[in-house]
């Protein structure tokens, strides 16, 4: 049995946690080959895998790990219950509703993303395609992925446009990391990371750019 991993919720953004240290350096590496050995990069003009329905057997076993992690939860003060019975009332569990967690299988969809020193993705929301309930688990470099407020729209860009211009929010993605967005975080939030030069400072220092591998894991609605 794993030890139970830590997780924090982002203060700001309503459903939106991250378990920094997910994965061990050991199970980091071991994740790492198995993406590799399904040769999807060997061609240097490929970033991107997607796969929709049965997952390779690694996935399956992370989304597992995913869904293992989240019962063994490790709570930040601010989360821990007064009462000790109080983890078995579901309503007080707060990372992702029970009825996600309990969903078969947790998720149908993969995609393995590439970034290569300086390369990111745009600010979005996940399609509505995809159903609440999203695990992004970080290897490689670490990063820092920015959230937006879209306010009370969904993804319609000309209303996006519309909102008033909010400061991001930074969340710090260390490599092993996984991320969890459901309700607010993950249909009213956008979310973008930029590793041009100047956004990716944290704490006053800009982090070394080196490439990263992202793999995020979603369930078609
Ligand atoms: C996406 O593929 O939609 C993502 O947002 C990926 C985010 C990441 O690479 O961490």
């Amino acid at each position: 049995p794993r030890q139970s991993p830590t997780w924090a919720p982002i203060e700001e953004i309503d459903g939106l946690w991250l378990c920094g240290d997910f994965l061990s350096p050991e199970q980091q590496r071991s994740l790492l080959s198995a993406v590799e050995e399904e040769g999807w990069f060997i061609e240097a003009s490929h970033n991107q895998a997607m796969r929709f329905g049965s997952l390779p057997a690694w996935a399956t076993e992370l989304s597992n790990s995913i869904r293992e992690a989240v019962l063994l939860g490790d709570f930040v003060p601010e989360f821990e219950l007064s009462n000790s019975d109080a983890r078995e009332d579901t309503s007080l569990f707060p990372i992702l509703p029970l009825e996600l967690l309990g969903r078969e299988p947790l998720f149908d969809q993969l995609i393995v993303n590439l970034y290569h020193p300086g390369e990111g993705i745009c600010a979005h929301v996940d399609l509505m395609r995809f159903g609440d309930g999203i695990a992004i688990v970080s290897l490689e470099s670490p990063c820092i992925m920015h959230f937006t407020w879209v306010g009370d729209t969904c993804n319609t860009s000309s209303e996006v446009e519309n909102e008033q211009p909010m400061s991001k929010v930074p969340v710090y993605l260390p490599p092993g990391s996984l991320v969890l967005m459901s309700g607010e975080a993950r249909y009213l939030w956008k979310h973008e990371i930029n590793r041009k030069p100047g956004f990716q400072v944290w704490q006053g220092q800009e982090l070394d750019q080196k490439r990263r591998i992202s793999i995020t894991l979603r369930k078609l609605s």
